[in-house]
């Protein structure tokens, strides 16, 4: 069969964009499938009121182009949603990406073919491709998904999952809105919300340990100076433990006395960004009694910042100690409980019975709404492999093979499934994505590289390896509190029939640790991928 192109690239976020860039610069032909109508996967898709970085903006940028880096001024420390898809856009066009790249083109099936050692992508509009390699630029949560509500589709009003949220501006003035959900999606919704709309209902299942953004404007002095600084930024960015700028502090909690830890997390709650949670003590999620004391000292500024006591103890989680769920950086959320417009519904006292034409009927109560948002997550991690149908040898389903939880090799590769490579898939550092991103890029990029010029039209891990990865990644995750608790970290999701298990999709381990291991793979010739 003859080859269409040498890969095809599923997805148009950051990861597919790199990818298309550095397959090109090594003289490959690549196509991109996206669904959309234009690049930036994550922030094309989550355009939802009060979407921001949680990341400082300039650690999360591409750093590969000193060109780029030079002519992008960012004006926040987190910056919102709109103005990351202008920098994704502008990435698109200084490198004339959408050339390559196949819009509106959501792709329903690859399948490996073996008698030419290719695959057959085919789009949901009957478009088939074939390739040598599939590259999965998927997005560890863009498969989003519906509460399981009964009646969630008889409601008559406006309603909107945050994912899909319209490109024209939605108005909440003077309306009665209802979210639903309230992880780090609703809770930056219910912020924006709540300033205009006539009332807001936030109706909420578990509460989450939240903790302020401290965002603020970047003005042309600072941003000179943030730039002049770049190349140590991105060189922390590669040592830290999760690639952000902030990494564990080196002491375990009980290091220190009382006095001194209450300072430092006064210190932490003060300063911008993810500090509190990824920049805390170093055992602040494997000992109990340190996650203990953490968690007191948030849930005390909660029932500070929250005048009515009832609320304030609905807000403070009770079945997870903090951290062991993603920490939504929030900016005023808690205030917002004060205002006399808004509104909070604990489902887990007064579950939602189900959605009506008008509104919702709780167990206690029935509500009209004019807009019911619904902020209920994603199938995350595997929920957009899961998505295609994709067969590898033998017809092999990876939905099946993954069916008790993924199963890989350095997070890229699965044996059975040969010259498909993953990008931001399971099993991989995630942490500060395009850092991973533009490693994981880079990696495979290689590797087909290293294939083309050998002649090799096969390559697979053995399953050995793959067992033996598979086998790290969970040992990684014993004695870490975040894998007790149900959420999206842990591949939990009530919505999604056979989700209601805890795994382990993602390595836990540090992200330098996690690339040495690549960068010796690739050292060795990937001796292990090409021998199979
Ligand atoms: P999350 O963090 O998975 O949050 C989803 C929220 O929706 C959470 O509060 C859920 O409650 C709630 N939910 C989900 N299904 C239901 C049903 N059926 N009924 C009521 N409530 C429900 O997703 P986000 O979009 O906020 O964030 C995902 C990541 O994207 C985020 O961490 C960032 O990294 C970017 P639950 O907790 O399950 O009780």
């Amino acid at each position: 069969m003859a080859q269409d192109f040498d890969a095809i690239v599923i997805g148009a976020g950051m990861s597919g964009m790199y990818q298309l860039y550095r397959l090109r610069e090594l003289g490959l032909s690549v196509r991109v499938l996206e669904a959309g109508t234009n690049v930036g996967g994550t922030w094309y898709w989550n355009r939802y009121p009060g979407a921001r970085f949680d990341s400082e903006s300039y650690s999360y940028q591409f750093s590969f182009s000193k060109d780029l880096l030079n002519e992008w001024d960012w004006s926040e420390h987190f910056a919102g949603q709109p103005e990351t898809l202008r920098y994704l856009n502008r990435v698109a066009d200084k490198f004339d990406l959408r050339k390559d790249i196949q819009f509106n083109s959501r792709v329903k099936s690859a399948h490996y073919q073996e008698a030419s050692k290719a695959w057959l992508t085919t789009t949901e509009n009957g478009d088939t491709y074939t390739s040598r390699f599939l590259i999965t630029a998927v997005g560890p949560l863009s498969a989003f998904t519906m509460p399981n509500i009964p009646g969630v589709e008889t409601f008559q009003g406006e309603s909107c999952h945050t994912a899909r949220w319209p490109h024209e501006p939605v108005s909440f003035e003077g309306k009665r809105i209802a979210v639903i959900g309230t992880g780090a999606t609703g809770v930056q919704t219910i912020q924006e919300v709540a300033k205009t709309a006539k009332t807001l209902t936030v109706f909420q299942r578990t509460p989450n340990w939240c903790t302020p953004l401290h965002n603020s404007k970047i003005d042309k002095p600072e941003m000179e100076n943030i730039r002049a600084n770049y190349d140590a930024m991105f060189k922390t960015c590669m040592e830290t433990f999760s690639c952000f700028l902030h990494t564990p502090d080196p002491r375990n909690t009980f290091d220190t006395t009382k006095e001194e830890r209450l300072a430092f997390y006064e210190e932490l709650y003060a300063s911008p960004g993810f500090g509190i949670w990824v920049g805390n003590f170093k055992d602040m999620l494997t000992n109990r009694e340190a996650n203990a004391e953490i968690s007191n000292f948030v849930a005390d500024k909660i029932r500070q910042r929250v005048k009515d006591q009832t609320t304030a103890e609905k807000l403070i989680p009770k079945n997870h100690g903090f951290g062991t769920r993603r920490v939504p950086m929030e900016t005023k959320y808690y205030e917002v409980y004060n205002q006399p417009n808004v509104r909070l519904i604990d489902i887990l006292e007064t579950p939602i019975e189900r959605i009506t034409p008008h509104g919702l009927k709780t167990s206690a109560e029935e509500f009209e709404f004019d807009m019911i948002i619904f902020a209920t997550g994603f199938d995350a991690i595997t929920g957009a492999f899961d998505r295609i149908d994709i067969r590898g040898v033998d017809g092999v389903r990876l939905k099946d093979r993954w069916k008790h939880g993924p199963e890989t090799y350095l997070g890229m590769t699965v044996d059975g499934f040969p010259n498909m490579l993953m990008l931001v898939g399971p099993h991989m550092a995630l942490g500060n994505i395009p850092r991973t991103i533009e490693f994981n890029v880079e990696w495979v990029s290689n590797l087909v590289h290293y294939a083309k010029t050998h002649g090799l039209a096969r390559v697979e891990p053995t399953p050995a390896d793959v067992q033996a990865w598979t086998d790290h990644v969970k040992a990684l995750a014993d004695g870490s509190m975040v894998f007790e608790v149900n959420s999206w970290m842990t591949g939990y999701n009530s919505n999604v029939e056979g989700k209601q298990v805890r795994i382990v999709n993602r390595y836990s381990g540090s992200a330098p640790d996690w690339r040495a291991k690549c960068n010796e793979v690739a050292a060795r010739g990937y001796k292990e991928m090409v021998a199979a």
